[in-house]
């Protein structure tokens, strides 16, 4: 067994993810809700329904003025990853779960539905990846340790939806799949299987759905993806909820894991809220019991991200009002189909940064009690029982989808006769169910409806596959893991095929969804109408050198005046690493460290620009508390103006006793700027104090070996910041406090 482990300094590493995967067991089952911690105090602040802090993980942007806290909202955040390759997916996952996201749902590549068996190996998908066995548990393996490395559980996802769903449900259940969906009706719409297989191999999915703790999302919001006109199917959509909820919760699914897949059912420039709101409520009052995951309405993304992140966080207004349990981060890929790893990310961060903004919300604001929100709501569920009354009518659920009821784009009981219709006898896998014969048998856990085993034993009854010793759902040592079938359709072709650019390696390109993949995306600005902008977008990429271009998103700035255009485009080179010229990093101290540290000892500072030099901007930048200077952490500095002697600087720190003389000096005509330098160290040198003051020169024509070799402590050229001062003001106090100890020291024990 490979005892790899996740470093949280390096890479993961997809290759040790996959040794040994024939032995590897899931390390839990079930799905697992956030916990929440009602009076959460984090930096600064206080939370009123946030759940409990990661261990590590990657705070919004500003969140280092707080302390780098990153508190986590309440409801579950999904991200949806899926780029075709799973063995990327991997990486993309540990970076989510660090951007918050728990629930980890795999889109399966475009029509699973119609396999009619499991798919073994790990081809690569299109628009999403071929579920199997493989991938599933590598997946899953990856996320027991990203888990372990944030310290929350994460809820990994796919569909059990097709002619294959039963086989996909006993797979999920023996790797630890935690959340599917499972919506006999998604089959029946939009994939045409038929009704009467689908609804009698829900019942065996769900049995294993409710076995194995694992939470349910049904399929309705492919009614809201699919309506011409998507806000109208509202009515209906309360229906295939009902339906869906009911039905499993039947079977023997926890209600607490029944979760309906709601969206909003408008789109900008609607009066969204004023539309949504209603609709959300009245979903909430007829499903009380039930799991709400909120996900934003996939058939108006346009490639815009940021409409589409307008759009996300408008939804998530709802969800805060109505209290959603699991946030989707669908994405404007979606719109571009372009699945990168940069806006899984994005859209986990949006997810996060709202819904902690409206943290506390429902304890200030209250939704009316009365009035159009409550008047719309009851209609809507009006119309909603209006349409299972005539489902009763038409004979039940099965004529009521023959006769075209589902996905009609009018608003129930207007009806516009565009609906789906599907014939109770057509589709796929139409005639393949047989009543069970009386000696049928089959000795396995979590299998539905009659199963004769008692014949053997009442003991059996509840526990079939004792019979057996166990199924494999007990005995996973029974499970039959095949690794690849296809030559050269699989996982280690595709990772030998780039192999010199294993992360963390000598060789690097950019990157948007596959390793090394080159790809890069360029945004312009072209003074020019829609199909100018668009050609001289791509000419300019080509020029660049891009292959591949490909326009991926045009926004209008006026008709005539300006076109936004973004281009993707793939590098025809790669980057060797150890030929980066790479800066070093900084050195900062944290604003707490530097104020802790004025506070046991004061510092004064005498400052002026040197010499000759009237240019006072830049120092200014550097003291001043307004722009973030060493004011601001409580340091009192005496300025002393522009063009002061070095003589007059020098004797200011000596009467004022200070810690430090800062000098500016921008002027470095004739090296003037290290002469000064020079001159300011050999002063503090006669009048005794060099050893005792720090000296630090700055400017932008300031190298910091020049000024050092001159004879300041440090020099500071362009791009410097108050903070670098500071920092380097305390650590170098800090040294010379040290070094003054072991003189002490060194002496004490001379004299002993
Ligand atoms: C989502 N954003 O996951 P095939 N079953 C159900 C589905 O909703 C889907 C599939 C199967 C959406 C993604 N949903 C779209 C209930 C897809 C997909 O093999 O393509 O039919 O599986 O909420």
């Amino acid at each position: 067994m490979s005892d790899y482990k996740l470093d949280p300094n390096k890479p993961i590493d997809v290759a040790e993810i996959l040794k040994d995967l024939e032995s590897y067991r899931p390390h839990r089952r079930g799905w697992t809700w956030r916990k929440p911690v009602p009076d959460l105090h984090m930096g600064p602040f206080e939370y009123h329904d946030c759940t409990e802090p990661l261990k590590r993980s990657v705070p919004l942007p500003p969140a280092h003025y707080f302390g780098d806290i990153d508190p986590q909202p309440g409801p579950v955040i999904t991200t949806e990853i899926a780029s075709g390759r799973f063995e990327d997916d991997i990486r993309r996952m540990r970076m989510a779960a660090h951007h918050g996201a728990d629930h980890i749902m795999v889109i399966r590549t475009a029509g699973q539905s119609h396999f009619d068996g499991l798919i073994e190996g790990t081809p690569q998908g299109m628009g999403g990846v071929p579920i199997t066995r493989k991938q599933v548990r590598a997946q899953r393996k990856a996320l027991d340790m990203i888990e372990d490395e944030v310290g929350r559980p994460i809820n990994y996802h796919s569909y059990v939806s097709g002619v294959a769903g039963p086989d996909i449900a006993v797979m999920f259940a023996e790797e630890g799949v935690n959340g599917v969906h499972q919506d006999p009706q998604y089959n029946v719409i939009y994939r045409n299987i038929n009704m009467i297989r689908s609804f009698v191999d829900a019942c065996e999915s769900k049995k294993l759905i409710a076995w194995a703790g694992m939470a349910q999302i049904d399929g309705a919001h492919n009614a809201n993806a699919t309506a011409r006109e998507a806000w109208k199917v509202m009515p209906e959509l309360m229906v295939q909820h009902g339906i869906n909820a009911i039905f499993s919760a039947r079977v023997g699914i926890n209600k607490k894991n029944i979760c309906l897949s709601t969206v909003p059912p408008t789109a900008t420039p609607a009066p969204c809220v004023h539309m949504d709101l209603p609709y959300a409520v009245a979903l909430r009052d007829l499903f009380h019991e039930y799991r709400m995951r909120a996900q934003m309405n996939t058939k108006y993304i346009e490639s815009s991200t940021r409409e589409a992140t307008v759009t996300h966080v408008l939804n998530m207004f709802i969800s805060k009002l109505t209290s959603a349990d699991i946030q989707s981060t669908i994405t404007p890929d979606e719109g571009r189909n372009v699945p990168w790893h940069i806006y899984n990310i994005e859209a986990c961060d949006t997810a996060k940064q709202t819904l902690v903004g409206l943290d506390g919300l429902m304890e200030m604001v209250e939704l009316k009690k009365d009035g159009y929100l409550r008047e719309k709501a009851r209609e809507l569920k009006e119309r909603a029982v209006l349409f299972m009354e005539e489902m009763l009518d038409q004979g039940g659920y099965f004529n009521a989808v023959q006769e075209g009821m589902f996905v009609d784009s009018g608003i129930y009981p207007e009806r516009n006769g565009d609906g789906i219709a599907r014939k109770i006898d057509g589709g796929i896998g139409a005639g393949t169910i047989f009543k069970r014969a009386e000696d049928y048998m089959a000795p396995v856990t979590a299998h539905y409806g009659y199963n004769n085993v008692a014949q053997y034993g009442e003991q059996y009854k509840e526990n079939p596959s004792a019979l057996i010793g166990g199924c494999t759902l007990e005995c996973p040592e029974k499970i039959i893991y095949i690794d690849e079938l296809d030559e050269q359709d699989n996982v280690n072709v595709r990772m030998s095929e780039v192999k010199d650019f294993v992360p963390g390696g000598k060789q690097i390109r950019p990157e948007m969804e596959w390793l090394a993949d080159g790809t890069v995306m360029l945004t312009m600005f072209f003074p020019a109408p829609k199909p100018i902008a668009e050609a001289a977008a791509l000419e300019c990429a080509k020029r660049m050198n891009l292959t591949e271009c490909e326009v991926i998103s045009r926004e209008i700035m006026h008709p005539q005046d300006g076109t936004r255009i973004e281009v993707k485009g793939k590098v025809p080179f790669e980057i060797d690493v150890d030929k980066l010229e790479i800066p070093k990093e900084p050195d900062v101290l944290s604003d707490d460290v530097i104020r802790k540290d004025i506070e046991r000892r004061p510092r004064k500072i005498v400052a002026a620009t040197v010499g000759e030099d009237e240019h006072s901007v830049g120092l200014r930048e550097i003291i001043d508390i307004k722009h973030g200077g060493i004011e601001k952490y409580g340091m009192e500095v005496i300025y002393l103006g522009t063009s002061c002697p070095p003589e007059k600087l020098v004797q200011a720190a000596v009467e004022v006793n200070a810690d430090a003389i800062m000098a500016s000096t921008i002027i470095s005509h004739d090296d003037i700027h290290y002469k000064n330098i020079a001159k300011i160290d050999q002063i503090a040198r006669e009048m005794g104090i060099r050893d005792k003051i720090i000296f630090i020169a700055g400017g932008t024509q300031v190298t910091p070996e020049l000024a050092r070799k001159a004879g300041a402590d440090e020099g500071f050229g362009r791009g410097t910041h108050g903070v670098h001062n500071a920092t380097f003001l305390i650590k170098r106090r800090w040294e010379m406090e040290a070094a003054e100890r072991a003189k002490k020291e060194q002496q004490s024990g001379e004299n002993c």
